[in-house]
């Protein structure tokens, strides 16, 4: 399960950098976070045994939930000094405008890498690229670059968790037998399954519990009932007092209703910011309908941020999948 050449492209860059930045993109998912610690972890207790080199990660708003993971404390997200790296890996992102804050550091690096299983990547804004986009997960891009017998518990844990956050717990068609003999070498290094599905996926508080009930309750079935749709707004949240990462789940159980094709999720980040989550049961591409609006994904999973008011915003996307429809 180890793809060679993408191994020594990792290892080679690593070993020829003394400084190395590793991000993924803004508001990371349980696959972001896994990947940028995993690998963070891998690192440091491979290629760095005695502090000859200076890896840092950044990112910004890990969700509680992962904050067992070892490291997770690390992640830097204000730095005001001007700095150089030699190398900035990139992960689970597939564009330069998704890395935030640290664009700045990816910008003035010496050379940059990029490992991703997003289909819409295009390849063309890092040095190398480590790009499958039939892969479950940039975790499990990464542990196929690994030197299996190099993981840590620690750096398999989070592998582990961006593997069952991205299959939704193995059962989104993105699972293959890659996927589960990799996820099983992972319980094999001693990862607590149960704890990581039910800690970091299923659990919800109280609040989040409470939003996915309003959400799925005031949904609607558009298009000849073959799209469901439901979004909430900033004042909404604001009541509620939730942010983006308490709103995980919600798309995924508006999909399984019965019947739709594709569900989508809207929530707005500020006044008149809006992220639109897109998933898609049957043969619609979602990732088309987002990249044309200027974000991007995989073919069943994809999203897109924009700019207005929700309902020309839903108005613009029920045309643009209105037409996918029909395809
Ligand atoms: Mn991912």
């Amino acid at each position: 399960m180890k793809n060679e050449s993408d191994g020594r492209m990792l290892s080679d860059a690593v070993a020829q950098a003394d400084s190395i930045a590793i991000a993924g993109h803004i508001r990371p998912d349980g696959d972001c976070v896994g990947a940028c610690l995993g690998l963070y972890n891998y690192l440091q207790e491979n290629y760095n045994r005695s502090f000859e080199k200076e890896i840092t990660v950044y990112m910004k708003d890990i969700p509680e939930a992962f904050l067992f993971l070892k490291n997770s404390g690390k992640p830097l997200w204000e730095f005001e000094q001007e700095k150089q790296y030699d190398l900035f890996i990139v992960l689970d992102c597939s564009s330069e405008d998704r890395l935030g804050d640290a664009l700045k550091y990816f910008k003035s690096a010496k050379h940059t890498l990029c490992f991703d299983h997003h289909i819409s990547n295009s390849g063309h804004f890092t040095d190398g690229l480590v790009l499958h986009a039939d892969y479950s997960s940039t975790c499990e891009v990464l542990f196929t670059c690994m030197q299996e017998e190099k993981i840590s518990l620690a750096a398999a844990e989070a592998l582990y968790l961006g593997i069952v956050h991205d299959t939704g717990v193995f059962k989104h068609s993105n699972t293959s037998e890659q996927t589960m003999r990799i996820a099983g070498r992972l319980l094999g290094m001693g990862v607590d399954s149960t704890r990581v599905i039910d800690g970091t996926f299923y659990e919800k508080s109280y609040i989040e519990n409470q939003i996915l009930g309003r959400c799925l309750m005031e949904s609607m079935l558009v298009l000849d009932g073959r799209v469901i749709l439901s979004y909430l707004s900033h004042k909404t949240m604001r009541l509620y007092g939730v942010v983006p990462a308490n709103l995980s789940g919600i798309i995924d159980q508006l999909r399984v209703t019965r019947g739709v094709e594709v569900a989508v999720f809207i929530y707005e980040t500020e006044p008149q910011c809006l992220k639109v989550s897109m998933r898609s049961n049957g043969e619609v591409d979602v990732s088309k309908t987002a990249v044309f609006f200027g974000g991007g994904g995989h073919k069943k999973a994809a999203g897109y941020e924009a700019h207005g008011f929700m309902h020309d915003v839903i108005n613009n996307l029920l045309a643009g999948l209105c037409h996918q429809l029909k395809e």
